[in-house]
């Protein structure tokens, strides 16, 4: 019999060659020890059908006629094993990219100093042109991550970049990858996440597949949000909703993820009086029943289909405009009193042009301040449609240099939108 096996507290880069090796020893089980790190365990019980491995206790040491050891090379790094140390006829190959060497005698080794311990097998597999999964290639470049730290650490080399790269064509999925090298990601996340699974609702409405789930948490846990993403990934459901019960002060914080356009996470959190945006939002709710949050966003849900939030739900109104034979001095008094940093000009409800701080530059003299505000307006006047999406709004302040666009429904202004009313909608931010 053939084993092959890595070091205790298994990380990513070992498990990944544990895995890796399987192409070259086919024949060979695989032998993982018990202490392995929380993002491994992790990984491990989100792919439980699709790894598989033995613990050392399945194994019959007896029967062992190979040894292959992957990302270490000293005896006191594996677990249960030494009573093959002894054994006379053994024959062992070592992998192994660490610059000092160990106690362990082989008969063959692949050891050469590079970034990650996986590198050795990813090249040889592209050498061979041996096609892997998907699934494979993100544990394979995960592992490369780790220990290279995404390619930046001294130790890594064009080697490690290269089977980063092919990697990437196998189609690895750095939104996974991300997720498990997270530093927040720890035992308290874990345990957190695991509660989650454990009682995860999946429901559909209308065409979405959606998640909510609610569990209680005690004292701040940090990096809920990224639960939540690790969540939706998990269950592969358009959006998640996750209501965190803290009892000891009556209070939830629920947090949604959305990756499809048509639901918009931050429409919904707002109407709770939480804030977000299109695609992640949060809101915390005092003294109020999960059970009631949970109806609560299923209706919401269902009213805000298809919809996603326009200029008319953030824009302010009524406005305030001026007239255009209003003087200069009358525009001065309204910023310097309203703090504005700008107006519309207006001739009834129709908008003939624009004035701002920036005009004032070129007032020059006292007498200017006389003159009406329609010789220093300007006139050319960017303006939006209230079902236009914020993102459009956002593209026309941005190319203009503008700081607000009138809203204009069929020739007449009904509201303004603001470079801050843009900001709070693309930046609204989430409890930590
Ligand atoms: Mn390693």
């Amino acid at each position: 019999m053939e084993i092959i096996t890595t070091h205790k507290n298994t990380d990513l880069d070992a498990l990944a060659s544990l895995f890796a090796a399987k192409f070259f020893y086919p024949q060979a089980k695989l032998v993982l020890p018990s202490r392995i790190n929380p993002n491994v365990r992790f990984f491990l019980s989100l792919h439980k059908n699709i790894f598989s491995y033995h613990s050392q206790n399945d194994i019959d040491l007896k029967k062992v006629s190979r040894l292959i050891v992957v990302d270490t090379n000293c005896w006191n790094r594996l677990e249960g094993m030494n009573s093959l140390r002894k054994q006379n006829d053994l024959a062992i190959h070592l992998w192994d990219h660490h610059p000092i060497k160990g106690d362990i005698e082989s008969n063959w080794s692949c050891q050469e100093v590079i970034g990650a311990n996986t590198t050795f097998f990813v090249n040889r597999l592209e050498k061979a042109s041996k096609k892997i999964t998907p699934i494979q290639a993100t544990l394979f470049l995960a592992g490369i991550y780790e220990d290279t730290g995404n390619l930046s650490f001294p130790n890594s080399t064009a080697k490690d970049a290269r089977a980063v790269a092919y990697l990437m064509d196998m189609q690895a999925d750095l939104k996974v990858i991300r997720k498990l090298l997270r530093g927040v990601y720890g035992p308290k996340q874990k345990d957190v996440l695991f509660k989650m699974l454990k009682n995860n609702h999946r429901m559909k409405i209308g065409n979405y597949c959606i998640s909510i789930n609610s569990t209680k948490i005690n004292g701040h846990i940090p990096g809920l949000a990224i639960i939540v993403s690790m969540l939706q990934d998990i269950l592969n459901v358009d959006a998640a909703f996750c209501i965190f019960l803290e009892k000891d002060r009556n209070q939830i914080i629920l947090i949604g993820r959305s990756l499809v356009d048509g639901l918009n996470i931050g429409t919904i959190m707002r109407a709770m009086g939480g804030g977000g945006h299109p695609g992640a939002g949060s809101v915390l709710l005092k003294d109020v029943n999960p059970v009631s949050v949970k109806e609560w966003i299923i209706e919401l849900i269902n009213g805000n289909q298809q919809s996603t939030i326009k200029i008319s739900d953030l824009m302010s109104f009524p406005v305030t405009g001026i007239p255009p034979d209003a003087s200069m001095e009358d525009v001065d008094i309204i910023f310097k009193e309203q703090n504005y940093t700008g107006l519309p000009v207006m001739e009834g409800d129709k908008i003939v042009g624009i004035i701002s701080r920036r005009d004032f530059n070129r007032v020059r003299d006292s007498s200017h301040f006389q003159s009406p505000v329609k010789a220093f307006m300007s006139t050319n006047v960017i303006t939006i449609d209230p079902r236009s999406s914020c993102t459009k709004a956002a593209r026309l302040m941005i190319k203009h240099d503008i700081g607000r666009l009138p809203v204009v429904e069929d020739g007449r202004i009904i509201g303004i939108i603001t470079r801050s009313d843009a900001m709070r909608y693309f930046y609204d931010l989430l409890p930590e």
